[in-house]
């Protein structure tokens, strides 16, 4: 393999040198010669003639203006309006696993609203030894912690139930964001509150709710509250977005997205759920033969192959191809995925950029050598569980067509000879 000059269109040749280099296992990236010098190697450019922006310019960044179409969409026909809507991570642009903020999902009942510190307040009432009340700098003194979790709705992937209609990993799979939060346990509160009033706490629950007019109300075992639930107001670092529910949001690792609270202004001890209509009429899974199941709140493994993916095709010829994808689990950390290139047929181990951790998103990668034939690209999570992500069939044996939430399966793109791909369903 040489090095040199690298035209802007790779030519045919060079493809094929690239498959060849690659196929005999020198995969050097970018490590083409053409024919032509590159006028922006060998050229003084505008950048380098004249000087950049100084530090005043810019006091809290945004990304550059060529990145803009990494953003979160909504789809206009999924919700009557964008007040209660939501729109997706743009999942397929991104790699690594903590999401920006400025792309992370948004999910509103009754829109994003504008909570200020010294307004803020927290009451914890119900079945406690002394209902409190705390405003936001009596949080900031309790003792805190920082986790990276995942929040994934359970509506995501939710149209996939019915057929394909959806073509990109944003729109299919974008309903997740994975953070690193700052917060108190919800654990130090309760206790703070005390719980001898509340007896024996096996059978207890809280009912957590928002300041917002939907208030977005649910009920929460005790066991859970008392586990891994966090209170924060720090998300990768910074206040929490006015979208992701500042001052402070509820975070319920690895259960469903509609359990974390946003604008968290209530939880109360209760002796029983409250059925509220997030947990009834919404949030329940319909079974094939009409039935609902309620309580179904942790989010089982799954993963997607981000790229190559319909709204990023490949734009280059065979040899060297970096697939790659996110995989995560509400019952703890991912400890494998496997991928496809043939529907399912045949399965490679990828490669972890990290060993998985609890309840958060795992990058994948499979470095393959593509040989230009179109593929039925699939991914297969696996958690420490010892859970392997199922098949669409699989899971519809169980589930029927009627869900709408909770859809975890295997998700299939069939990428063709021009790099393009498209979402389908094998069968
Ligand atoms: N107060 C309040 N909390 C809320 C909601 C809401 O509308 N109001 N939406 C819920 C739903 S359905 C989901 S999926 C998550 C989404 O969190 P995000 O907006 O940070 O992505 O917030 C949940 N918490
Ligand atoms: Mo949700």
């Amino acid at each position: 393999m040489t090095f040199g000059f690298k035209d802007k269109k790779p030519s045919r040749r060079q493809f094929l040198t690239g498959t060849a280099a690659a196929a005999a296992g020198a995969v050097a990236a970018g490590s083409t010669r053409a024919a032509e010098p590159d006028p922006l190697i060998t050229e003084i450019q505008d950048w380098a003639a004249g000087l950049g922006d100084g530090v005043d310019a810019t006091p809290y960044g945004l990304p550059i203006k060529f990145e803009d179409d990494v953003v979160r969409r909504n789809v206009e026909w999924l919700t009557a309006d964008t007040i209660s809507s939501i729109n997706f991570t743009p999942i397929h642009a991104l790699d690594g696993t903590i999401t920006p903020a400025g792309c992370a999902f948004e999910r509103h009942h009754s829109g994003a609203i504008e909570l200020r510190k010294e307004d803020y307040r927290l009451m914890i009432n119900g079945l406690v030894d002394k209902p409190l009340i705390f405003n936001y700098a009596d949080l900031e003194r309790f003792p805190r912690e920082q986790h990276v979790y995942f929040c994934e709705c359970a509506a995501n992937t939710g149209m996939e139930w019915a057929g394909s209609q959806l073509n990109g990993a944003q729109f299919t799979h974008g309903m997740i964001h994975n953070m690193e939060y700052t917060g108190v346990p919800l654990r130090t509160l309760l206790e703070e509150a005390g719980l001898d009033a509340a007896g024996d706490l096996s059978d207890k629950w809280v009912y957590v709710e928002g300041a917002d007019a939907s208030s977005n109300g649910r009920s929460i075992p005790m066991e859970k509250a008392l586990d891994d639930v966090l209170v924060a107001f720090k998300a990768n670092g910074e206040a929490l977005r006015k979208e992701h529910g500042y001052p402070v949001r509820l975070v319920v690792p690895g259960w469903e997205g509609n359990m974390w609270v946003k604008w968290l202004r209530r939880v109360e001890v209760m002796d029983g759920p409250v059925e509220s209509r997030e947990e009834t009429s919404k949030y329940t899974d319909t079974l094939a033969d009409g039935t609902s199941r309620k309580w179904t709140w942790v989010m089982d493994a799954k993963s997607v192959v981000t790229s190559p993916s319909p709204q990023a095709p490949i734009t280059h010829g065979p040899g060297p191809l970096v697939i790659t994808g996110l995989a995560w689990s509400g019952r703890g950390a991912i400890t494998g995925v496997d991928v496809s290139i043939d529907g399912g047929k045949t399965w490679q181990p990828a490669r972890l950029a990290a060993p998985g951790t609890d309840k958060a998103l795992a990058r994948f990668y499979l470095d393959h050598v593509w040989d230009g034939s179109e593929m039925l690209l699939q991914s297969r999570a696996r958690d420490e569980t010892g859970y392997v992500q199922p098949t669409k069939a699989q899971l519809r044996e169980v589930r029927g067509e009627n869900s709408i939430y909770h859809n975890n399966c295997i998700q299939t793109w069939w990428v063709r000879e021009t790099g393009e791909a498209e979402n389908v369903e094998v069968s």
